[in-house]
């Protein structure tokens, strides 16, 4: 939250060998309504166990102290700290202890942080007062277990090394982190939010469903609760959302307290790649009959509620047929208008529709079936005759009929997510996948990733085009946007362009750039949201790191894209695309309870392709492995 507001909520106090900040302190009397766990107060403690507190200090600029800085603190300096507490102040836990040792004598003490109310603080730290060394040894044991548990769903052996850090571990944690918070708690990107984002939080479940398909389930299922009875999403999911009772964008006061004026065109559409990675992973059909609370009023099934979003989508459609851009599709800074219309949008639509039909043909709903593919048709007629331009997907319509991203546009001529989501939703033939992306090779690659359009907006905006606002080569003005080189490598592996979607991981892989740390400057194992492009002084540096949709894009592209792990109703489909030197690779995988050892090789130096594959010493007529053939431990192996 905002500075001024938060000064002003805080203060600390010293009780039982902990520091403790209160934030809203003054509301302890009042009757508890808007907090998520029924306390009006929040506190946060950082205690000593091990040894008594000699001085504390709860105020960060006693601490430091006048003229001195994190290099040389007053309170470290004089060794006292002087018992202060801060009220309207920054906050700070500082402890210090006196411990006399004898010659050779060692002792440990441990400090601890943490988010506890009184009681339980107290007791946490109780026990650690032993014996912190034993206990601190055994917690981070713990720690370390609990995160191989989940890891280790999928573990992977390639020749590259960066490749395999950030799939066996920290894309996957980066993955975890985003799944809890979504955008909701980045100090950079917005404070602290009142609630999730629609759209990011389904899409940032992707990036988990291979390793924690439960986890996935919960959250799946809450989403879908903060989906409003006409199908659209909420465009923001309150923390206190209660599901059957929340108000909606329809109603002045959702929009008063939210902020968000409006539904957006994309928000409920991510539900379908991500319900389908779901169901598919696991094979748990069931889920589509699950009946789940829409976010107003109603109930649905799964299933359902899947056909209310393609309804939400149907019920608004632009002057040309295709879905109307609303608020915003995925772009935050591109307003086409109500009645705009967007390709991205029209893509995952169509996209949505094909998913639909697998499910509605999966349980013989032949109506549904028929009715899809008529929508389908249409639906690609539509945008064939509308949206492509010759050697390219334009990025959409204005609401008053001006063509956006066409190859005779000044700026902002040519657009990357409407290339790769041709190819992912399956629209795009195949002559215009390759010119596409040929597009997006020769033109918005770069030594970072490929930018999200060019050339940058700067005297050419339209009134909508709000990335203007950004320096060019600056996020959404023709930064490397790095969400959408996860839907790239996807795009190229879906092509079988194994080099290409290699080399597009490696750009902007954060494992794959510690010789150029000076430049990018994030990290070295989380994804930023965006890498400066070209046209910016500072080329390769990236910006607002952890929690940003990226990591479950490129999740997705390297397991399904590069791997070619691609689950599917029945059974798991093997598609590697790879750079040809890679000789050979193994995967260690769960899948549906079973365990699959697999073993790829590739002796003709191959970017994709099938020669054979062998499941425990069978040889299956194509790269396809059903389900129902797989036993307790698999020994599979796939020549390219
Ligand atoms: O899609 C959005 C996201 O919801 C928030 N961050 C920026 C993305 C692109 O505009």
């Amino acid at each position: 939250v905002n500075l001024q507001y938060s000064l002003f909520i805080s203060r600390t106090l010293f009780a039982g060998n902990r520091i403790v900040q209160q934030l809203h302190g003054n509301l302890d009397t009042q009757p508890t309504d808007e907090l998520v766990d029924g306390k009006n107060v929040t506190e946060r403690f950082f205690g000593l166990a091990g040894a008594e507190v000699a001085s504390y200090c709860g105020d960060k600029e006693s601490f430091l102290g006048r003229y001195h800085d994190y290099g040389d603190p007053q309170g470290v300096v004089s060794g006292d700290l002087g018992n202060a507490t801060s009220y309207n102040e920054n906050s700070c836990g500082a402890l210090s202890c006196v411990v006399k040792l004898a010659p050779g004598e060692s002792r440990t003490v441990a400090f601890l942080l943490g988010a506890k109310y009184d009681r339980e603080a107290a007791a946490l730290l109780a026990g650690y007062h032993a014996d912190p060394a034993a206990r601190c040894a055994a917690e981070v044991q713990a720690l370390k277990e609990d995160w191989y548990s989940r890891l280790n769903h999928l573990q992977v052996h390639t020749p590259d090394d960066a490749f395999n850090t950030m799939i066996n571990t920290w894309n996957a944690y980066n993955c975890f982190i985003t799944f809890v918070w979504s955008r909701a708690a980045s100090f950079i990107y917005c404070g602290l939010r009142n609630g999730y984002g629609y759209r990011d939080t389904v899409q940032d479940i992707q990036g988990i469903i291979h390793l924690e398909p439960a986890m996935a389930k919960e959250k799946i299922r809450f989403m879908l609760s903060a989906q409003v009875d006409n199908g659209g999403g909420l465009p923001l999911v309150k923390f206190t959302h209660n599901p059957g009772h929340e108000d909606t964008p329809d109603d002045a006061s959702y929009v008063a307290e939210t902020g968000h004026p409006a539904y957006r065109a994309d928000d409920a559409l991510w539900l379908f790649p991500t319900v389908y990675k779901y169901v598919a992973e696991t094979g748990d059909k069931a889920f589509l009959d699950e009946v789940i609370p829409f976010a107003n009023k109603d109930e649905g099934t799964v299933y359902e509620h899947l056909k209310r979003a393609v309804q939400f989508s149907l019920d608004h459609l632009g002057p040309h047929g295709l879905p109307a851009g609303l608020y915003a599709d995925w772009n935050d800074c591109l307003r086409l208008g109500a009645n705009g219309e967007s390709t991205f949008v029209a893509l995952q639509f169509y996209y949505a529709l094909e998913i639909l039909r697998r499910f509605a043909a999966d349980r013989g709903d032949t109506d549904a079936c028929r009715r899809l593919e008529e929508t389908m048709a249409d639906t690609a007629r539509k945008i064939q005759d509308l949206c492509w331009d010759g050697d390219r997907f334009i990025r959409g319509f204005t609401e008053d009929g001006q063509r956006i991203g066409a190859a005779a546009d000044p700026e902002a001529n040519l657009w990357l997510n409407p290339q790769s989501w041709s190819v992912i939703s399956g629209l795009a033939t195949k002559d215009q996948a390759e010119d596409a992306m040929a597009q997006v090779y020769e033109r918005l690659n770069t030594a970072y990733g490929a930018v999200l359009m060019d050339p940058p907006y700067h005297a050419h905006a339209f009134e909508g085009a709000l990335a203007v606002i950004y320096n060019p080569g600056t996020k959404e003005n023709a930064g490397i946007f790095s969400q959408s080189q996860g839907w790239l490598i996807l795009a190229e592996a879906l092509c079988g362009h194994g080099e290409r979607a290699f080399g597009y991981f490696t750009e902007n892989a954060p494992a794959a750039q510690n010789d150029r740390a000076e430049i990018r400057r994030l990290e070295p194992y989380c994804y930023g949201q965006f890498t400066e492009g070209p046209a910016s002084k500072h080329f390769g540096r990236s910006q607002v790191h952890w929690l940003t949709g990226t990591a479950s894009t490129v999740m997705v592209g390297c397991v399904e894209g590069i791997l070619g792990l691609r689950p599917d109703l029945n059974g798991l489909r093997l598609a590697p695309a790879v750079p040809k030197s890679w000789q050979s690779f193994t995967v260690e995988k769960d899948f549906r309870g079973k365990k699959l050892h697999i073993r790829v090789e590739n002796p003709q130096g191959r970017e994709s392709g099938c020669t054979s594959l062998t499941l425990n010493g069978e040889v299956l007529p194509d790269n396809y492995l059903p389900a129902e053939k797989l036993q307790a431990e698999n020994d599979i192996l796939l020549v390219l």
